[in-house]
This record gives C-alpha cells, sequence and structure tokens, in this order.
C-alpha cells in the first residue's frame, strides 16, 4: 500500500500541496521508518482553505437538511465498504493493531455520518403558540468551522467533527494532529464521491502555529479542538477574542471504580479496556483504578495473567493485540512516567519498561500501592500505565475519585445497582460506565466536564454545538407604542 498521498491538503474537492510549508514525516511507529512525508500548510493554503469553504458553505446552507443527510449517508456506505483500506491505512498512520483498526475506527467514522445523515431532516425550529401572535425559531449553521485533531483516533474525530457540522449546513476545514495526517485526507475524497460539494469539506495539514493561525481567521465562527488540556487553554483562549462558538475535547485522569461484589473477571476486562486498548493512548481512559481492600490482591493476580497474554507485535498481523507508542516523542513521555511512578515507591506487578526491539514499544504497565499525591495519578500519561489504588468505603473513594482538575470519564464494577448508579450520580464526569468502560456508541454523548472540556460530540447534543437558533416573533395585530 502506497501511503504518499497525491498531495499534503485536499481543498475545494481535491488533492493540493505547496512544499514551501515545514515536513511533516509520517513514520510508522513499528519500524521507525518513514512512509511518507507531507508539507505544513503555509498561509497561502489556509487562506486557499478558508475561501473555499467560506464560499461552498452559502450554497451548502440552501440544501434541505435531508439532501445533506443523503450525502452523510452515502459516505458511510462507501467507508463501511472501503473498511479494510481505511483500517490498514490507520494502522499505517498509528501504529494501532489492525484487529482494533477493523473495528473501532471507520467503523466509528461511518457510525457517525450514518448517525448525523439520518438525523438531518428531522433537524427542525419549532413553533411558539402566544395566543394570537406566535414565535417561530429557525436553526441556523454557525457557518465555516475549523476542527483540529488529535493524533490517537486521526478518522473518528474528523468524522465525529465532520457529521453533525456538514449536517447542520456549515462547511469545514479540518487539520489533522501532525503525527497522524493520512486519514483524515480519505474521509475527505469519500465525502466528495459521495457527492459533497466541492470545499465544503476541506483538509489542512500542519502543526500546532497552523492551527492557531485556522482558529484566529476572522472568517471562522466555530473551532472544535481534540487534544491535550494545554492546547485546549490556549485555543479556547484565542476562540474567545473574537467570542467564536467552541467545543473542547480534551484529556482527563479518570477513575475506574471495582466494588467488593463486582464479578472480578468483567473488572479485570474493564480495566484492561481502560488502559491498554490502543496501547493506553485514549483520552477517556481509566487510569486510576480503585479497588477494594479486600479483593486487591485477587484483582492484581487475575489481571497480571490476563496481561501476560496479550500479543505485543507488529500491528499489521491480525493476533497482535498491543503496538506500539504513536512516535518516538510519546514513548519517551510514558517512559518518564514509568520512571516517576517507581520512584514515587509505587509496586510495580508487570511491564514498567520500554521492549528490546525496533519500534516505540512499551510494556502494558501496572502499578499498585499507588497513593493519590503520586505523579502516576495525578498526571494523564497517554500510554499503557494502570495506576491500582485501594479503598475502603464509597464516601471515601467517591471524594478522591473527584480529586481531580479533570472530568472527562468515570467507571462503576459493581453487582450491586442502586450503588451503582448512587456512585455514578456522584462521580465528576461526563461519559461514565456501569460494569463497563470506554463504549462510544455514537447515539451517546460524549465529552468532559471541569477541565476535560466544553460541549459534547455526538448524540442530538452535538447540534446544539454545530447550529444557532434564530427566533422570530410574529405579530398578528397592530403594536401598542407609549406614544
Ligand atoms: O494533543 P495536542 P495530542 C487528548 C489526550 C492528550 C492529547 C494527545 O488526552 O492529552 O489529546 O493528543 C493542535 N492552536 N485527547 O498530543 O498536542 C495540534 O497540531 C491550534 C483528548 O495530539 O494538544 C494537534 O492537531 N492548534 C480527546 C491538536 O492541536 C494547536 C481524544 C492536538 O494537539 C495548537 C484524544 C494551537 N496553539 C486525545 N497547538 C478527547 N477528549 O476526545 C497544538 N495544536
Amino acid at each position: 500500500m502506497t501511503v504518499q498521498p497525491k498531495g499534503s491538503h485536499f481543498i475545494n474537492g481535491a488533492y493540493v500541496e505547496d512544499t514551501a510549508g515545514d515536513a511533516i514525516p509520517v513514520v510508522f511507529a513499528a519500524t521507525g521508518d518513514t512512509l511518507a512525508t507531507l508539507h505544513a500548510g503555509t498561509p497561502a493554503i489556509i487562506d486557499q482553505a478558508l475561501t473555499a469553504a467560506h464560499a461552498a458553505q452559502k450554497d451548502w446552507a440552501t440544501w434541505s437538511p435531508r439532501e445533506r443527510g443523503r450525502v452523510l449517508t452515502r459516505a458511510a456506505q462507501i467507508m463501511r465498504e472501503r473498511n479494510e483500506d481505511l483500517s490498514q491505512l490507520e494502522t499505517l498512520d498509528t501504529g494501532k493493531p489492525i484487529q482494533e483498526t477493523r473495528v473501532a475506527d471507520a467503523t466509528s467514522g461511518a457510525d457517525a455520518l450514518e448517525y448525523f445523515g439520518g438525523l438531518a431532516g428531522s433537524l427542525t425550529g419549532e413553533h411558539i403558540p402566544l395566543g394570537e401572535d406566535w414565535v417561530y425559531t429557525v436553526r441556523e449553521p454557525l457557518g465555516v468551522c475549523v476542527g483540529i485533531g488529535a493524533w490517537n483516533y486521526p478518522t473518528q474525530i474528523a468524522c465525529w467533527k465532520a457529521a453533525p457540522a456538514l449536517a447542520c449546513g456549515n462547511a469545514m476545514v479540518f487539520k489533522p494532529s501532525e503525527t497522524t495526517p493520512l486519514c483524515a485526507l480519505k474521509v475527505a475524497e469519500i465525502l466528495i464521491e459521495a457527492g459533497l460539494p466541492k470545499g465544503v469539506f476541506n483538509v489542512v495539514q500542519g502543526m500546532g502555529q497552523t492551527g492557531a493561525q485556522l482558529v484566529t481567521d476572522p472568517r471562522v465562527d466555530k473551532v472544535s479542538l481534540t487534544g491535550s488540556p494545554a492546547t485546549g487553554k490556549k485555543v479556547y483562549a484565542a476562540a474567545a477574542a473574537e467570542m467564536k462558538h467552541v467545543t473542547m475535547e480534551l484529556g482527563g485522569k479518570s477513575p475506574m471504580i471495582v466494588f467488593d461484589d463486582a464479578d472480578i473477571e468483567n473488572a479485570v476486562g474493564g480495566a484492561i479496556l481502560g488502559n491498554f486498548y490502543s496501547s493506553g493512548q485514549i483520552c477517556s481512559n481509566g487510569t486510576r483504578v480503585f479497588v477494594h481492600k479486600s479483593i486487591k490482591e485477587k484483582f492484581l493476580a487475575r489481571l497480571a495473567e490476563r496481561t501476560a497474554q496479550a500479543v505485543i507485535g507488529d500491528p499489521r498481523e491480525d493476533e497482535t493485540s498491543i503496538g506500539p507508542m504513536v512516535s518516538e516523542a510519546q514513548m519517551n513521555i510514558v517512559l518518564g512516567y514509568l520512571d516517576k511512578g517507581k520512584a514515587d515507591g509505587a509496586r510495580l506487578i508487570c511491564g514498567g519498561t520500554r521492549l528490546d526491539r525496533d519500534g516505540f514499544y512499551i510494556a502494558p504497565t501496572v502499578f499498585a500501592d499507588v497513593t493519590d499525591d503520586m505523579t502516576i495519578a495525578r498526571e494523564e500519561i497517554f500510554g499503557p500505565v494502570m495506576a491500582v489504588l485501594d479503598f475502603e468505603d464509597e464516601a471515601e473513594v467517591i471524594a478522591r475519585a473527584n480529586d481531580t482538575p479533570y472530568g472527562l470519564a468515570a467507571g462503576v464494577f459493581t453487582k450491586d445497582i442502586s450503588r451503582a448508579h448512587r456512585v455514578i450520580g456522584q462521580l465528576q464526569a461526563g461519559s461514565c460506565f456501569i460494569n463497563s468502560y470506554n463504549d462510544a456508541p455514537v447515539e451517546a454523548p460524549f465529552g468532559g466536564v471541569k477541565a476535560s472540556g466544553v460541549g459534547r460530540e455526538n448524540s442530538k447534543q452535538a447540534i446544539e454545538h454545530y447550529s444557532q437558533m434564530k427566533s422570530v416573533y410574529v405579530r398578528m395585530g397592530d403594536v401598542e407604542a407609549p406614544f
């Protein structure tokens, strides 16, 4: 599979190149080989993309919502038909195992296109009777949206932003992460093939600086970022200066609570999903695993047994369940946290090292006897590093679980259903799970509270973040003025 695209950018329905932009090497994380070289968007490229989006949005907004929906639904079908190719590209772009990308990436993208494609026709205003007079409301697009992606789910993130934006009649310029720039180009190609007018969805590559130029451009009405809390603060501030609409999908340090009556196999499964899937590079991961003292050793023993069964290997091979980190830089960040965990005196149950092979591999790591003040319990690591903490009672664990600036996700494992709902009700998080972890169906709102973000992706909620309501008061009689 050649992965070098026809151009770095996709603007106004076609691939565009400008080699004056800084080089962006695409490195295959399993070997360190450079698979392709793209170029960052220059001011000329940014202007071209925003000009195309601005012009195309005017026509796109006049289509009936159902017609817009038809294009998105068709794009979903094409993505499903091409799932294997898109998954292989996602594996090369991110280093994630093909057994994951086949079921979690292009499929989730197609789900979003299908969901919002189906929803589009029902995006209406309302009639508000006031007796003789009445008000009617009109759901209007925001205009030109900028989407900025993180590197861990490039295809899914592009679709989770494009689908609701386009369904509402907006146009979008999407900047993928410079670490995984390939997949969003395929999404743009497929949308055109599905009948999307040129210029409605565009892709511009680049680092943070290109993102900042897009965010501050006066032609931009909405910014939706998926990224780190640090970047979120910068982008939010830049958008606020021009009073732009924003969605912030940021990081987390989410708790997973395992009560003494939990089904151990399911709780261990949830901890594995919430810490080792995608080599732990998932924002909503449950990286603080609070286990009731009475079952801690049983939980750790079963966890170590199952973690030893992980197949660490080339992500292109079907049996591989753990691949490399996305980049050398991210691997080094995680290695730093392994050192901190050891230095802080956490008990190493398994892993804890880089693997002695080509590529950016880290062994799935479990630390136990972790205390709330340890760095590995406070900071987002974004790697295969699980911190297991123990607790005694419900009130104590809820207070400790909420003792973080973040609030993206939370999980509870217990057979006591009223306890499950009672505890989830007190946890400060946007996306929560009972006896499960990290399910993200597009029908459900996804997003964080506190420093983990603003707004929601997916579900009908997302529509509120990609449209605005105009209300029109209609007087049937005469106007009574004081004079
Ligand atoms: O983020 P970065 P990364 C979070 C995850 C982790 C981080 C990892 O929790 O914290 O993302 O992704 C662009 N103005 N989530 O390292 O560095 C940059 O080019 C405009 C949360 O990619 O913040 C990239 O495209 N743009 C999540 C993007 O911002 C700027 C799901 C993110 O980069 C910029 C996945 C600037 N000043 C990961 N600086 C969720 N909650 O859904 C950088 N960028």
